[in-house]
Formats: C-alpha cells, structure tokens, sequence
C-alpha cells in the first residue's frame, strides 16, 4: 500500500454519503456515521480509481482516423490510438461544425440517457445538454427514462405527474402509524433502496420494515422472487406469472363490485369514468367477466386467495404499491392505471399510509419527505432544436431515419442523427437486444463517448474522451429527498490525463467560438458557488442557518429542511374543486377521453389487460418456456463499478450469477455452481447458477449490468460470455402511449454450458495502436 497522502474527506455518491482516504492507488470509504444502513455497493468505490480498464488519455478509433467519419461496422471490435487531448479536441470541434453545417443540430444526438455520478455541478448529462445548447444550438433529445418510462406518460393522463403525486410527499412516516396492509405487486427488495439517485445519508427503508413488522402490518407480496420484501417480514408470497399483475387487479376491482366493497362517494366526487371501468370488469362491454376464475387462468393465483385479499383491503387501511419493474415489460401502463383505479375504488387516495405508491423501495430516496428548498442546478441553457425520440427507441431511431412512430398520442419520425454524443450512461448496459443496438451504432458517420472507463459504449466509439470520477473532483452533492448536502470533496489527483467534464466542454467550445456562452466566465469553482447561492437565499429566507458556500465547505455538509405540508393527493381528497388534481377533468380519470381519443389499438381508454407476446402463458412457451427476470443487481449500480470488489465477490466463476429452481436446474443437469448458457432468438450469454426454491419454478433472474462481452463460441455464434442480459431481451415500447423499455422481461431457455470457459474479455482495455 501506498503513502497515505489524505485524511477522510468528505463526498457522495448514489450510493450514500461517505468519507473517503487515499493510499496510494487505494481507495478506503467509510460510510457516513450517521447512516444505519449503509449500502452494501459501496465498497465498490475503493477499486474506482485505477482498475486495468481506466481510460487514461483521449483515443480515436483507428478506422475513423483513417478513413473518416462514415457508417462502419467494425465499431466495438477495432483498435484504438492514443491521442493528445489537442488532437481530439481539434477533430471532435471539426466534426460537429461540419455535422451541424451540412446537416443540423437534429443530426446531432445528444439523449445522453445515464445515471452518470452524483454531483450537482460536473453532473454529465447537465453538462453535456448545456454545452450542446450553448455552443451548437441545439440537439436531438430523448425524454423519459428506462426506469419509469410507462408510467411517467400514463401518471400526468390520470392522477398528476409522479414528481408531483410520488416523489414531494413523505409516505413511510404516515405508513408507520395507519397502514395495516401492503399489498405489493413486485415488492420492494432492500437491495434496490441500497442505491438513490444523487445521493442519500440516511437509508431508513429497513429500520421502517422492522417497525412495520412489529406493528403486525400484514403484507402480500406478488413477485416471481421472494427476496423482493425482506425475508423477516412474513409476507405471504404469490408467485404469480410476470407480467400478469394487471388481471389480478382486475379481478380485485370485480370482487370489490359484485360485493359491493367500494367507496361509491368517492368514486362520485373524486374520480371521472368508473361506470366504463365498471361495464368492462362485469363484461359488459367486451363479454368478458374479470372475474377471480378469469384471472386464476391468467395468473395462476387461486381464485379463493384473490377474493379473500379483496375483503381485507377493503376493510382495513391499505397501501397499494407497484414497484418500476412491473411498468418496465409490454403493456406496462396498465398495472399502474389499474392499481390507481383499484385504490380509488377503496376511497383511500389521500388517507395517510393508504391509497397508492409508485416506486417506493424500488430507489432509496422514495418515500422520504421532500427536501422544502431548491437544490443547486446548473441551468442546461435552450435547445433550438424540436426533434426528440423516447429515449429507449434508440436503435430504432439509429436503424430507421424517417419512419413514422407514434407516441403518446403525436405521430413522429425518427430523425436522422448522424453523430452520437454521451457523457454519463452506458447504452451498451441500459438497452435491449445489444445486438440489435452494435447494428444501430454501426450507421452514424461518428459517435463520441466520455468515459472514465473502457464500457462496451466506449468501445463502441470513435472518439473516447478520459473523464475524471468524482473523487478526483470538488462538487455538491444533493438529492431530492435526503436532509443533507454534502461537500463532494476531491481525494485524489485525477488519473493519468482524465478531465472533468466541464474543462472538455470549455475546451471545445473554446474551439467553437462559444466559450463564453458556455462557461459565463466562470472556472467550476465559481460555478459551485453561484448555483449553491440558490439553496443559501432560499434557507435565509426561511430563517435557517444559511452559511455562505465558503462556510458550508469548510464545514462539510449543512442540514436542508424538508416538508411536512399535507401532500398533493391530500389536499385534493378534502376539496377535489379547490385542489384538483394536474389531470386534464382535475380528477382521477379512470377512463381518460384523452387516451382514448388516440385511437390507440395497445392501450384503451380505461385499465384493460392485454395479452402480453412474451409470457408464460402465451404461445411461445412451445420454443422459449422460461421466463427471464432481468432485474437490479445487488451488488451495483447498474454497470457501475462491475469490476469493483463487491461485484466481483458475487460472481460465480467470474460469471453473473443466475437464480434458478431446483426443479428447473435439475431437469437440465444443472446444479450450484454450473456455467449455462440463456439463450433465444436475439442471442444468447453465459451465466453462474445459484439454485434456490425462493423463484418461481418457470422463471429465471438475473441481473442487468455485467459489462457485455460478446464472443464467438462454435456452434451459438455471438455469445456474451460475462452475463449480460440484454443480449436477448427484446427492443419494444411499452405501447403506443409511453413507448417505454421492456427490458424486464423476455422469454429464454437454459441449458447446461459445457465447452471450456472462454476468457473475460471486459474488464480489460481494447487493443490500442501506438
Ligand atoms: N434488461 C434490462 N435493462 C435495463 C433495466 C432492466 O430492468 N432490465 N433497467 C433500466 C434502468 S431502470 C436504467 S436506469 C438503466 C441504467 O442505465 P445507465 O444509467 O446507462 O447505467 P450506468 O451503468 O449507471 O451508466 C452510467 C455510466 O456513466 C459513467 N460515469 C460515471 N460518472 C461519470 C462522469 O462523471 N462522467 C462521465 N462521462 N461518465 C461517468 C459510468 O462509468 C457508467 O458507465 O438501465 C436500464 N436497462
Ligand atoms: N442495488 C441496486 N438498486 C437499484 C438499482 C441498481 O442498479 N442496483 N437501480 C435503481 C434504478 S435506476 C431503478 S429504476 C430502480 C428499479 O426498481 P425496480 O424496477 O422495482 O427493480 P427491479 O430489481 O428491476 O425489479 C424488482 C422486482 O420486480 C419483480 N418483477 C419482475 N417482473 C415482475 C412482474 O411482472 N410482476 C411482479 N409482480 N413482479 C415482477 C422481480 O422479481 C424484481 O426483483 O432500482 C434502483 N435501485
Ligand atoms: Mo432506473
């Protein structure tokens, strides 16, 4: 071990605040003091800082250096040159001019779609939109995001957006003392709320379970795995097919009907449309009863057990909760709709600890009461370009320049993007059918990538920028729904050449003429200063202590105050006319005139179920019969840090590992501890097996995020020997409505994998040129 050259400094991450001091080339994070529950993730950061696949200098790849920018199919698998940063900055300044000039700025894609780093300031995705705004003028966006990209469409048609409804009111604080049921329709695994999106100090979800669990609070949890509530709650368990929980409330709202368990007031005074809800369950209107018998065909749930939980949730104070992944699969606005529906029926939106939650304990953050001041931002400028996609069609926007799709409820086209511009996600983690994306990622003339480490995005690039990571850098760190602001504090010089963000944009815009437009003559210092001012008069304001950005550094983090004034969804309950909801009636629209004025053939104009084409139940099951769970690792954030000791120590012969029944595992000669192989029709990747009886027997998991490392085995073809997912989930939208990813769920089978264990190929640079 090195020479120890700091004491703990202060810092930030999503996966909590911490402290962190270099040895060296090691780096030792300790958890905030205050955290009871630290995340388990962290300790990945103490191998961030110069791991075999670091980038240490700009590099270009060898075929664009040579031949030019163009179309070229040898993106992913060519060398690369290290360059100066002179060099690059020269060729990428050039190549946006001419991209822009020939052209226009919609050619430029600049989505960017990532979780990036905390951080307020260098954060890259606010940086790289500003500078293309500043500089260029503008660039084709993506909206939405992987995470809720269903139910971020259908939310703002039929209850108010989930900024508004979900994230600026507290809910596990009212749940401790009213909520007497949870029902959860795919859980809220403690491993996911282990990560928050800019930061958390306090990650209070398990101590809320221990007390609700001592209350006696009765919870029913429907998910293929059984992890997804913490094994000491008692949960009762229904292990429905995935992708059915849609008929399951359906049936829920018929027996609610037919016993007449509903709240008939509120449903009068609060909601538009049950009586079209209603004619649809009764099967009035498409012949169908949802009846308990009807969904037990569907979901395979007894139809006596969905009766008896539809008595007690109308007779005690329940919280419906609908985790993200249950929207992240084909038709998935419809739970979140029908799960609304089904807490308006019970009359209890608006009731402390009752109604419905969205995404509380998929992410850390949820849940906790809303931070009552603004946070420091950097404003991202404006965009004069209109052209957009939803950002999960990327390849079919890379692989179709001008056809038409449609999209909650506008018809567009895709535009045709010649240059592709990231800084902070990795598309070669978060989309589906990575095959499909290397195809798409073949056609622009050039794609840029910043980088701290050789990603498959990186490797997929023409021009690979070195970033710093944050501990290399000073910044703020925030988030939405945590008390506290943190200094980000850098620890440690930045590797070899990497840059921040912030000093490549000036660079370039330098180049560009616009240096002034992008930097307003501030250095990053001056920068953290101005946006911190924001929070500084707001807390003044308020009466609060409000040390100026010097002070607040010096003294590491400062306390921000959070909100306790009654919720959205409240106020509305006690006066609909004086506090209606953001929906276009005011009220809860349980048939929206809107949705249904689309005209759309995959979504109507109330909750409905569709047949899914990737389920259990569907024809496929004759080719493909298991279902494929690909959820969120335990041990990462996404690809973050795969090569990081904690998620190495999850591996299985350096392998993702994979849950599997022992039923399942056995009729195939599987056993613990087996290398197989998942496979259908868009690919195949290898795996670990973990045998365990807490799955359902005809489903699979694994999690998304081991670094995509395609190789050629005789006789499959392209196989990612490392474990990663998307090699054969499937590219399509949600629906028409939200087109959002689907990347949850997909029909596989699995077999033993005998041939010898190829070598890992991805946590080791590309072939560089000298
Ligand atoms: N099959 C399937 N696929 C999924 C999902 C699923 O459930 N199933 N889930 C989806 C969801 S919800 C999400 S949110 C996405 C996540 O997808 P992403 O957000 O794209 O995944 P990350 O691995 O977090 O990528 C962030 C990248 O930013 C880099 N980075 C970190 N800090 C910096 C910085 O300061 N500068 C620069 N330039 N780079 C930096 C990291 O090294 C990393 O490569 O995945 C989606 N994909
Ligand atoms: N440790 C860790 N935590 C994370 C992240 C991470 O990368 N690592 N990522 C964060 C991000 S960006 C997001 S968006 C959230 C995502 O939050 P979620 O999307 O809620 O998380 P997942 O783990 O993908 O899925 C939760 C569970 O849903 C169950 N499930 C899957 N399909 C179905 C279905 O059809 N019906 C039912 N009832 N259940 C189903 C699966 O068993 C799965 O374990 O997680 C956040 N938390
Ligand atoms: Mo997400």
């Amino acid at each position: 071990m090195g020479k120890r050259i700091s004491q703990g400094v202060p810092h930030s991450s999503h996966w909590g605040a911490f402290s962190v001091q270099s040895h060296g080339d090691e780096l030792e994070v300790t958890p905030h003091p205050c955290d009871p529950m630290p995340s388990p993730i962290l300790p990945n950061l103490n191998d961030a800082a110069s791991p075999d696949c670091r980038i240490g200098q700009p590099m270009i790849r060898r075929g664009w250096l040579d031949n030019g920018p163009g179309p070229d199919t040898s993106r992913g698998k060519d060398a690369f040159v290290p360059v100066s940063w002179e060099r690059a900055y020269d060729h990428l300044a050039n190549e946006l001019q001419r991209i822009v000039d020939r052209y226009s700025n919609e050619a430029v894609f600049g989505g960017s779609y990532g979780w990036s780093s905390a951080g307020r300031f260098h954060h890259a995705q606010s940086q790289i939109h500003r500078f293309l705004n500043t500089t260029l003028g503008g660039y084709c966006r993506s909206v939405g995001n992987y995470s809720a990209g269903a139910a971020q469409v259908i939310a703002p048609h039929v209850f108010g957006t989930l900024e508004e409804t979900n994230r600026k009111s507290p809910i596990w604080g009212p749940m401790l003392s009213n909520t007497e049921l949870v029902v959860s329709f795919g859980g809220m695994a403690l491993k996911n709320s282990s990560v928050s999106g800019g930061g958390n100090s306090n990650h209070n979800v398990a101590g809320v379970f221990d007390r609700l669990q001592d209350r006696g609070v009765r919870f029913v949890l429907f998910s293929p795995l059984r992890a997804d509530l913490p094994e000491w709650i008692r949960a009762e368990w229904h292990a429905i097919r995935p992708a059915t929980d849609t008929a399951v409330m359906l049936a829920l709202a018929h027996v609610l009907i037919v016993e007449d368990l509903l709240d008939r007031a509120f449903l009068a005074k609060h909601c538009v449309g049950f009586d079209r809800f209603e004619a649809y369950i009764r099967g009035q209107s498409d012949g169908i009863a949802k009846t308990p018998g009807w969904a037990e065909l569907i979901a395979q749930l007894p139809a006596a057990d969905i009766i008896d939980l539809a008595r007690d949730m109308a007779a005690r104070r329940t919280l419906i909760t609908v985790s993200q992944s249950v929207q992240r699969a084909e038709h998935g606005e419809q739970p979140v709709w029908a799960a609304i529906t089904l807490a308006a029926m019970l009359g209890q939106i608006g009731l402390p600890g009752g109604g419905f939650s969205y995404g509380l304990g998929s992410i850390g953050n949820v849940g906790k009461p809303p931070v009552a001041v603004p946070l420091p931002t950097l404003s991202q400028g404006k965009n004069g370009a209109r052209g957009f996609i939803p950002v999960a069609r990327i390849s079919d926007m890379l692989l179709h320049p001008g056809k038409p799709f449609s999209f909650n409820g506008q018809k567009l086209v895709y535009p045709d993007v010649k240059l592709v511009y990231w800084a902070g996600g990795n598309p070669f983690h978060h989309q589906q059918d990575l095959t499909r994306l290397a195809e798409a990622f073949s056609r622009p003339d050039t794609i840029v990538v910043h980088e701290p480490y050789w990603t498959s995005s990186a490797r997929h690039a023409d021009i690979v920028l070195p970033a710093t990571i944050t501990m290399e850098r000073d910044d703020i760190g925030a988030a939405g729904n945590d008390p506290k602001m943190i200094t980000m504090r850098k620890a440690i010089e930045p590797f070899q050449q990497t840059k921040d963000e912030y000093e490549i944009f000036s660079e370039l815009a330098q180049r560009l003429d616009r240096h002034q437009e992008f930097t307003e003559g501030r250095t990053a210092r001056e920068w953290m200063a101005f946006i911190y001012e924001t929070t500084r008069v707001a807390l003044a304001e308020r009466d609060l202590p409000a040390p100026d950005f010097d002070e607040f550094w010096a003294a590491g983090e400062l306390e921000v105050p959070t909100t306790d004034r009654l919720s959205i969804l409240e106020k509305f309950r006690q006066d609909p006319q004086g506090a209606p909801l953001p929906t276009p009636s005011g009220k809860i629209e349980i048939f929206s005139e809107v949705i249904a004025g689309f005209g759309y053939d995959d979504c109507a104009g109330h909750p409905a179920w569709f047949e899914p084409e990737e389920w259990l139940g569907g024809e496929i099951v004759e080719r493909f019969p298991i279902q494929l769970v690909a959820n969120q690792p335990a041990f990462r954030l996404h690809s973050q840090l795969d090569f990081g000791r904690a998620s190495l120590g999850s591996k299985i012969a350096g392998r993702e590992p994979l849950t599997i029944h022992p039923d399942t595992a056995k009729a195939r000669g599987i056993v613990q501890g087996s290398i197989v192989r998942v496979f259908n029709d868009r690919g195949s990747f290898l795996a670990g097996a973990n045998i365990s009886d807490a799955i359902r027997r005809d489903v699979i998991q694994i999690a998304t995020g081991a670094w995509y490392d395609p190789q050629d085995i005789v006789p499959f073809g392209t196989v990612c020997v490392h474990g990663n997912p998307n090699t054969v989930t499937r590219d399509r939208g949600t629906s028409s409505l939200a087109q959002g990813s689907t990347g949850q769920l997909s029909m596989v089978d699995v077999e033993l994998f005998h041939g010898p264990l190829p070598e890992l190929r991805c946590h080791k640079p590309p072939r560089l040129d000298a």
